[in-house]
Formats: structure tokens, sequence, C-alpha cells
């Protein structure tokens, strides 16, 4: 009886361990930060290997001598009684002196990267960070601290440029982490906080909102998009905020002759979507994402979707349905006037500068669920 029990703890506990090793076994994943893909990220894995070395040596010694003690020291009869003494000064000197000094070698290795990791280039892009609840606003900068590109979710990088990234947040803590890219900043209210960001290579790089923000903390996610420069200029040109999107005539007892775009213009002025998204030269709201070049995204609602007509139906539908918490209310709309207002948000941008096509020999990027 008592054998079959332990037998059978030993077996839950092996197959725990078994586990935990196979969850470690992953081929690369989407947001490793064990694979840093640029140099900002590689400082701080350079970082991980003399710490989690000094933690493991650390590690197996302490575990050594538990399991020494455990077998040398073992009670072996009623009557035995561990010799009885007062404290060995050598010893209590040694496992003071020794953890000190590991933890300050630790410490001037990682508080000497953080240094590095908090400068700020002169030469670095500029771009302003909003973390709202549950997307992210990104505005880049010009030399003037002008707004020249507002957008939302997918941040474009050109590859081998230091961007730096002055992050807030709109309503509550957020927290900014693309894992290959670079580590983790805080986005704070009535704060700005910095962090450079740079990538090898062009390709997708995930991340996500790492500060528990609410209800939709884990649909908050990010996707940075790291192009050529000659793609990335291209990019840049067709997201200038100066240009204002097309305008359609308003459609009232016309509805049967008008154009689909026509009348998803005038349900988008007269739903309420204009009081919450920006549009350049037709709206201001400033509630949710600027959808001035909405359709150049691949993705929307935090990156979460991919931007295609049956996620932005069900989207449009019932958005608090699609993305628990949403601060876009459903709205009631009926079939058609959603396929109205999906044909006017299509007019919105240019597919054309979704991503990257993906060099050869360069794996792609997961799809995005
Ligand atoms: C009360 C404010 C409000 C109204 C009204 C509103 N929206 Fe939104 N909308 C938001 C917010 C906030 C988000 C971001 C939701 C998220 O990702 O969590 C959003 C997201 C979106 C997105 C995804 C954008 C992206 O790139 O992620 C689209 C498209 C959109 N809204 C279209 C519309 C349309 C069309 C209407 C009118 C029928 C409308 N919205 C009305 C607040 C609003
Ligand atoms: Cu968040």
């Amino acid at each position: 009886m008592k054998r079959t029990s332990s037998g059978r703890r030993l077996l839950g506990v092996g197959l725990a361990c078994l586990v935990l090793l196979a969850a470690g076994c992953a081929a690369d994943t989407p947001q490793n930060a064990l694979n840093p893909q640029g140099p900002f990220s590689r400082s701080v894995h350079d970082l991980i290997k003399p710490v989690f070395l000094i933690a493991a040596v650390v590690f197996v010694f302490v575990e050594g001598l538990i399991v020494y003690a455990v077998f040398r020291f073992r009670r072996r009869s009623e009557e035995d009684r561990p010799e009885q003494i007062h404290g060995s000064t050598k010893f209590e000197l040694t496992w003071t002196v020794v953890p000190a000094l590991i933890l300050v070698v630790v410490g001037v290795l990682t508080v000497s990267r953080i240094f590095y990791l908090d400068r700020q280039f002169e030469d670095a892009m500029q771009v302003e960070v909003i973390g709202h609840q549950w997307w992210w606003e990104y505005n880049y900068k010009d030399a003037d601290g002008k707004t020249v590109v507002a957008t939302a979710n997918e941040l474009h990088i050109p590859v081998g440029r230091k961007v730096q990234l002055n992050l807030t947040s709109a309503d509550v803590i957020h927290n900014y982490w693309p894992p290959k890219l670079a580590g983790k900043i805080y986005a704070i209210p009535g704060r700005v906080n910095h962090m450079t960001i740079q990538a090898d290579k062009p390709d997708f790089y995930y991340g996500q909102c790492t500060e528990y923000c609410g209800i939709s903390h884990a649909n908050m996610r990010l996707r940075v998009v790291a192009e050529e420069p000659a793609q990335f200029a291209r990019w840049m040109a067709g997201h200038s905020i100066e240009r204002s999107a097309s305008t359609y005539p308003i459609v009232g007892d016309d509805a049967a002759t008008a154009t689909e775009e026509a009348k998803g213009y005038t349900l988008f002025l007269q739903k309420g979507c204009s009081g919450c998204h920006a549009v350049n030269g037709v709206s201001a709201g400033a509630t949710g994402p600027n959808l001035t070049y909405f359709n150049s995204r691949a993705t929307f609602a935090g990156a979460i979707f991919e931007s295609n007509d049956d996620n932005l139906r069900a989207w449009l539908r019932d958005p608090p349905a699609e993305k628990p918490g949403s601060l876009m209310p459903k709205l009631g709309l009926t079939e058609s006037e959603i396929g109205s207002l999906i044909a006017y948000l299509r007019t919105l941008g240019d597919p054309a500068l979704r991503g990257v096509p993906i060099p050869s020999g360069v794996a792609a990027g997961p799809p995005q669920p």
C-alpha cells in the first residue's frame, strides 16, 4: 500500500519535471527574449548569460550542501542527538561575505547595463507612444517635435536605425514589451519614459502590454514592422498627417443611387464614429485610434485581429463581444450599414504599405489569430 502511493508520487513529480523540461523545447517563438534581434535586446541578453551562470553555480552548490547534509547527518537512531555547538565565526563570516561579493558583481553588471540602455541618442528617430485601454497610439515626430505621422498598434521602423520611444499613458499604467527588440518599460500617465529599440533585419516583431491594465489586458498586443529604409520611407510618405482623406457627398434621399463608400462616409459622420476617431480632414475624435490610414494596417484593435472583412464586420457589429471591455460600444448598426462602413474604411490608406515582403531565407512571422 505504502509502496504504491510513494511510487505514484514519484511518477507525478517525474511527469511534472518532464512537462517543465518540454516547455523549454519550443522552437523559436514570436516573443522569445532569448532570441534577440537588435543591439538593445542583445545587450539585455548579454546580461542574462553571466547572471544565469552565477545563479546556476550558487544553486548547484547550495542544493549540493543540502543533499549532503541530509544524508551525512540524518538521524540514525532514537537516541541520536546532534552535537551541540554555539556557532562558528569562520563559517558565519564566509556565508556573509561570499554572497555579498556575488551580489556586488551582479549589481555592477546590472547597473552598468541599465545606464547603457537609458542613454538617449541624438540621431535616433523619435516616436511618442501612448498606451490606451487596450491599444497603442504612435505619433512620429520631426526634428522640431511636430507630429508627422499618427497611427496605432503597428509600429513601423527602418532596420539598422535607432528609434527612441517616448512612452506615456492616457489612462492607467501599461508596459511596453517587444521582447526580440528591447526590454520592458512602463507607460505611466503624466510621465514620459524612454526606450530605444533597433532591429537587425526586416521582419514582424511581436510584443504585448505586460502590466495588468484591465479586462482586455491580454488583448493589448503590439507589432513592430521593421523594413528596409527605402520601404520605410515609402511608408512614412504614405502616412503623412498633412494629407486629408477623401470625402464623399453626404447621402440623404438619394440612398438608392449613392455609392457604398459615400453611404459609409455619411454613417461615419452620423453614427458617432467621427466623435471618437480622427480621420485627417474629416474628424478629430481622439478616444479611439486614428483611422486616416486604417487600411494600411494588417491588424486592428490592439493587433489582435487580422484586418479582413469578416473580422471587421464582427467588430462593428459588437466590439465588446469581440474584445471584452472594449471602450468602443456596440452601436446597433444594421448589416447593410456595416457593409457601407467597411467600404468606406477600405478607402482609408493603402494595403500595399501593410508590411515587409519577407526576404528569402527569413522565416515569416506567425499569423496573428
Ligand atoms: C465611444 C467612442 C467610439 C465610437 C463612437 C466608435 N469607436 Fe471605434 N474605437 C473606439 C476605441 C476606444 C477603439 C479601440 C478599441 C480597442 O482596441 O480596444 C476603437 C477601434 C476601432 C477600430 C479599430 C482601429 C484599429 O486600428 O485598431 C475601427 C475600425 C473602428 N473603431 C471603427 C469605428 C466605426 C466605423 C465607428 C462608427 C460606427 C466607431 N468606430 C465608433 C472608440 C469608438
Ligand atoms: Cu495595457
